[in-house]
């Protein structure tokens, strides 16, 4: 049992400087959407702008579409808003697939 302990503590560690070393700065360029539309936007007649206010007002969240990967933002949804549907390029720590947004802006 004592071989055990041992092993679960030691993957703990590592387990932790894993998450420690996954939170990286990263600069993303793509689609500012959400989490449930993803690339396609599902409201009929809605373009993606007000697709995108409306799926994360019923509960979706933020989410940047960078080719076939998508990331969910978290952080000032205010200042997202401002980009639903629009190319971006956010600034953030990127831990997985969330993004915890410190910039956003219009990508040229
Ligand atoms: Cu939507």
């Amino acid at each position: 049992m004592r071989f055990n302990a041992l092993t679960f503590v030691t993957a703990g560690f590592a387990l932790s400087a894993s998450l420690v070393v996954a939170q990286v700065d990263q600069t993303l360029t793509g689609t500012a959407t959400d989490a449930m539309c993803g690339k396609k936007h599902m409201m009929q007649g809605e373009s993606a702008a007000p697709c995108t206010r409306e799926c994360v007002k019923s509960g979706s969240d933020y989410a940047l579409v960078v080719g076939d990967k998508m990331y969910i933002l978290k952080g000032d949804k205010a200042a997202i808003d401002k980009f639903a549907g629009a190319n971006v390029v956010v600034k953030g720590k990127t831990n997985g697939s969330t993004v915890t947004v410190e910039s956003i802006k219009a990508a040229m």
